[in-house]
């Protein structure tokens, strides 16, 4: 892959070399959660941004995509490009269909905005209440924007931290449509996965059907560090026991990890760990996502 990786000196680069994966995903997998950034020169990052974040820019998504064995992405925009989504926008139009986009807007787009979107391949809104990357939102916000996509069938993803879930819990029972939420809801995996963090969770999408989750970002769970032996309980739980509303994804480029680097490769071959049969690795890697973001493509 010859794209340049532009570092800075506080950042960490991604992993420009990932090992091939042993684990070889089903025909047709999606990697439900990534990104692109910049290229700066071309798609400024905000100015309202807590990080600055080395170029990912979708060549090599597109060239990860298929050296891991995947076949389409879903790339949501990360809040050091704001509610500027060009670069999502850019890198849905030179996917040639294979991608789909989570975007993030403000409640002064226009419903000719939000179609346009719609047309290059944006299929959900993304609300972050992680206070380390955004300002806060008042929740009467995201309510409204929530309603303004449903006529486009969209769905909203939620990224928040497990100490945040009680305050968050209301504003999702009041959402409109399906939820995604993201990394699990970044459980502290050094309370275990039967104690009563996880457990809030767990009881959280079995009371609302119209919840979905991630899961994935073992990388920024785990204390052990690789192979991410003490994330596995956690995703397999919610893999097994939700099998038709979970989605996985590699998270590249890892914005803003600090103790290490993941090879995505690695990522990859923990699949089989959280979703040990092939029915399950099917509904996680194809039919999960399929339904979600290609549904025109899927038999009802
Ligand atoms: C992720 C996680 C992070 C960053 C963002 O939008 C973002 O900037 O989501 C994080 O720093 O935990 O999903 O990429």
């Amino acid at each position: 892959m010859t794209v340049p990786v532009k570092r800075t000196s506080t950042y960490l680069p991604f992993c420009t070399e990932p090992k091939r994966p042993d684990f070889r995903p089903p025909e047709g997998a999606v990697d439900s959660h990534c990104h692109v950034f910049g290229p700066a020169s071309r798609f400024p990052f905000a100015s309202e941004r807590k990080y600055t974040p080395v170029d990912a820019p979708k060549e090599r998504l597109f060239w990860l995509r298929d050296h891991l064995g995947f076949a389409r992405n879903v790339i949501v925009q990360a809040t050091c490009h704001g509610r500027d989504n060009a670069a999502l926008i850019d890198a849905l139009e030179a996917s040639g269909g294979l991608a789909r986009g989570v975007a993030v807007v403000s409640e002064d787009i226009t419903d000719a905005e939000l179609q346009d979107l719609d047309e290059v391949g944006v299929r959900g809104v993304r609300f972050n209440f992680v206070k380390r990357l955004v300002d806060d939102t008042p929740h009467e916000v995201f309510e409204r924007i929530a309603q303004r996509v449903q006529p486009l069938g969209w769905h909203v993803v939620v990224y928040f931290e497990a100490q945040d879930l009680t305050s968050v819990a209301p504003l999702l029972d009041r959402l409109l449509g399906r939820i995604v939420v993201d990394h699990m809801g970044r459980p502290d995996v050094t309370k275990g996965v039967d104690g009563p963090e996880f457990a809030r969770f767990v009881d959280l999408m079995e009371r609302n059907p119209r919840i979905w989750v991630k899961v994935s970002c073992p990388e920024r769970l785990s204390v052990a560090g690789p192979p991410y032996d003490d994330v596995v309980p956690f995703a397999h739980r919610l893999v097994t026991q939700f099998p038709d509303r979970v989605l996985w994804g590699t998270d590249w480029p890892h914005p803003n990890m600090v103790s290490h680097m993941p090879d995505d490769g690695l990522l990859t071959d923990m699949i089989p760990r959280i979703a040990p049969m092939e029915e399950l690795q099917h509904a996680l890697l194809v039919s999960n996502p399929m339904r979600l973001y290609w549904p025109e493509e899927t038999q009802p």
